[in-house]
């Protein structure tokens, strides 16, 4: 086992470190080792720059399928706060950006119904029509993944013809979290992990650059950060092409994780810091300054953070619904003075963290660029010359030079790049030409000196041509634009869906496994693409459909001791292990609130020396403290959630859950997994004894839980509107006490 003063000289070495000394050193190393390791790397990497860009987002819609707990951003169809822009309107939109200085459009919003692989490929022509200099950076995995899933091409060819309409590079959104059961638990319909990642490897394998982020500070614990970081290092080692890493501190307000709290700025620190350590093959660590506000921005400059993000121009919605920072906008000049003031040296990138150097304007880039040894002149290579960017040519130029250190090669974070469109043509054009010219002349002077042998070689070409095309259209006429159409493989056995699979066309893949006692071992519990009743989902011949099945036997796990600390902690801690709660029982306490006192499993109690093992999805009863006048306690939301995100809702809210019943169209097992509360016995902010149950009605029928959905919304905002009033006027009280 290695000491954090063992793991701290590897760091100094320019060693790579595991992730057990990852998590030993978040957990125990202090803050001003942390700041002083992560800044010698970020030196390491990019010397004493830290990057910003002129850029700006476009949010065409927030209308989304899916339905995420961080998510204040997302709303329904119909919503009075929704919005959807036409191509023509963010047509219009990049229109007003002409003429500015802007660099970079990075588009992302949400998955709305209507939009398909071509939607969003003429979006991003719409855009470069209007600004054909600015690199368009779109669309997280998840939305790429969605639209090429929807379209049935393989990621490959919808990434190329993303890239075909314009986007050269991809941000890092949609990442979240990667630990399977939190990720199914915060954003359950977004795509997995492992596609996420997917998306991420065809790109780089195409020489598409991507960012990559994390989602932290809410209901995940440092174990599941060091999980996520430990993907991204491995994906980066087997196939480079990020070229920033996004840490995405939580914000709370508006949405249904608000609970969890937000992560305090120590946090966010060794967050960045660990980050800078750990992802060593990652050329840059963005502190995003429209997540973090100015203040933590420039102490994260303090520990290991070489980027900004950029001067954004207000266009952003997604962290100012959540709590972030309202209106964001900085200029130039905030942006250098923040860096400056933090000791750094501020430069200008763009997308591809080239610098950027602007003719007439004394940046700090210039004046240091011929001092500073760290931004000695790259060697160009002879086909990447500098490109002029047309627009406002007079003013930018995008210097292919770059800080030694940041090439990356020796720490693999290399990009690959697409050569120049320019220097391709130029190549190819002139020796093909020459070539052409000289075989032209050869053939007809064998022409006229051998007719009959040309003549039966025509033939014979001809012969060739015709049975190529009976081949063709005997092709197509068979398989070639079939289809299938994809059968409901939920509630079966894994053999009966694999001979359905083989007299169908298609493949199966069991991507996960679950356990339910309800179900029989290999029942299918989940597929990919799933059917829809109100339309069907086809595939091509061939093609894989991605199965969950229920496992055979039932794993053992190791009791985990969760007594003495808090009930949200323990509530982590007890899921991770696969163990579910049973009850709940609170018990008055002088001290605190929320404290787990004891626990039980099966009616016997466990203590800190307990070897035990239990079955996956054994419960646990918890006696939880409480403090009298805090006994009391408010209904959460449960309409609309599944059952298992009912039941962690209640818990986390010290309540317990009651009866559960399902409705007539809920058919079978396993209809009830996709079943979503339409009622609670207990309406939303009602305030009541902590430990007491809450009757849960569910259906599988979308559009009455969607109803009921709506009108829980109102309840919702008028219970937060009540209790703002009320706390306000305890407020007032309180003032007038003290006069
Ligand atoms: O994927 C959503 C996050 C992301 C909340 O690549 C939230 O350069 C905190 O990825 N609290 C989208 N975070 C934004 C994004 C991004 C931003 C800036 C630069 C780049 C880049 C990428 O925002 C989502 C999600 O992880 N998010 N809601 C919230 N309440």
């Amino acid at each position: 086992m290695h000491t954090i003063y063992d793991i701290s000289d590897a760091v100094r070495r320019g060693e790579r470190i595991t992730a057990a000394d990852a998590l030993k050193l978040w957990r125990e190393a202090p803050l001003w080792l942390l700041g002083e390791l992560a800044t010698q790397r970020k030196r390491e990497m990019s010397g004493e720059s830290i990057f910003y860009n002129r850029n700006v987002h476009l949010e065409p819609t927030n209308i989304c399928l899916f339905n995420c707990e961080f998510c204040s951003f997302r709303r329904r169809e119909g919503d009075a706060d929704a919005w959807y822009m036409s191509l023509e309107e963010i047509e219009r939109k990049a229109e007003e950006l002409r003429g500015t200085d802007i660099t970079e459009v990075h588009i992302v919003g949400g998955v709305h119904p209507k939009h398909d692989l071509d939607t969003y490929c003429a979006m991003i022509r719409r855009v470069k029509r209007a600004l054909p200099t600015v690199t368009v950076k779109a669309y997280t995995a998840v939305e790429i993944f969605y639209m090429i899933r929807h379209e049935g091409v393989s990621v490959v060819e919808g990434l190329r013809r993303l890239q075909e309409a314009g986007m050269e590079c991809i941000p890092g959104g949609g990442a979240e979290i990667f630990d399977a059961e939190l990720r199914a638990k915060i954003c359950p319909d977004k795509c997995s992990s492992e596609e996420w990642l997917a998306v991420h490897r065809a790109a780089h394998n195409m020489g598409i650059a991507t960012n990559c982020t994390m989602l932290y500070g809410h209901i995940e614990t440092l174990e599941h950060r060091i999980d996520h970081l430990d993907r991204l290092r491995k994906l980066q080692d087997e196939a480079p092409g990020f070229d920033a890493f996004i840490p995405l501190k939580y914000h709370s307000r508006g949405n249904r994780l608000s609970e969890a709290g937000e992560s305090s700025v120590e946090d966010d620190l060794r967050t960045i810091a660990i980050a800078r350590i750990f992802l060593d093959n990652i050329p840059h660590i963005k502190a995003y300054w429209v997540s973090y506000g100015k203040a933590t921005t420039e102490m994260a400059l303090a520990f290991g953070a070489d980027d900004i993000d950029g001067t954004i121009g207000d266009s952003t919605k997604i962290y100012s619904m959540a709590g972030g920072v309202e209106k964001p906008s900085m200029s130039v000049a905030e942006l250098e003075a923040m860096v400056l003031s933090a000791g750094f040296i501020p430069v200008e990138r763009d997308s591809h963290y080239n610098v950027v150097e602007r003719r007439g304007e004394h940046t700090a880039v210039e004046s240091i660029a011929h001092e500073d040894a760290d931004y000695a002149e790259v060697e160009e290579e002879p086909e990447s010359e500098p490109e002029a960017v047309e627009e406002n040519s007079d003013d930018i130029i995008v210097s292919t030079e770059s800080n030694d250190d940041m090439s990356g090669e020796s720490k693999g974070g290399g990009q690959k790049r697409t050569p120049s469109p320019k220097s391709g043509q130029k190549r190819g054009g002139t020796t093909r030409g020459n070539k052409g010219g000289a075989k032209g002349g050869g053939i007809i002077a064998f022409y006229r000196n051998y007719p009959i042998i040309s003549h039966l070689i025509l033939m014979c070409c001809f012969g060739l041509l015709l049975l190529f095309g009976l081949y063709v259209g005997l092709r197509s006429g068979t398989r070639l634009g079939n289809v299938i159409e994809v059968p409901s493989l939920l509630g079966i056995d894994i053999d009966e869906a694999r001979a359905i699979a083989d007299r169908e066309d298609f493949r199966i893949v069991v991507r996960d496994s679950v356990f339910d006692v309800d179900l029989p071992g290999g029942t299918i519990v989940d597929q990919l693409p799933r059917t829809s009743t109100v339309r069907d989902v086809t595939i091509k011949p061939g093609r894989k459909v991605y199965v969950t099945i229920n496992a055979y036997s039932r794993r053992m796990v190791d009791i985990p001791y969760v007594a003495k600390q808090t009930l949200r902690q323990a509530l982590n801690q007890i899921e991770r292990s696969g163990l579910t709660v049973d009850k709940l029982v609170y018990e008055a306490d002088m001290t605190s609130t929320d404290y787990v006192l004891k626990q039980y499993v099966e009616g016997r109690e466990i203590t800190p020396t307990t070897r035990r093992k239990c079955a996956v999805g054994t419960g646990v009863s918890l006696r939880v403290s409480y403090r009298r006048e805090e006994q009391d306690v408010y209904t959460p939301r449960l309409v609309g959630l599944s059952l298992q995100q009912a039941r962690s809702a209640l818990w986390d809210s010290g309540l317990n859950v009651g009866k559960v019943v399902y409705d007539g169209s809920v058919e079978d097992i396993i209809a009830r997994r996709k079943a979503r509360v339409y009622k609670q016995s207990v309406s939303i902010g009602t305030q009541v004894k902590r430990g007491g149950e809450v009757t849960l009605y569910l259906s599988c029928d979308e559009r009455m839980v969607d109803s009921m959905n709506v009108i829980a919304t109102k309840e919702l905002k008028s219970f937060e509107e009540r209790r703002r009033k009320e706390i306000e006027a305890d407020g007032t009280e309180g003032e007038v006490a003290e006069e």
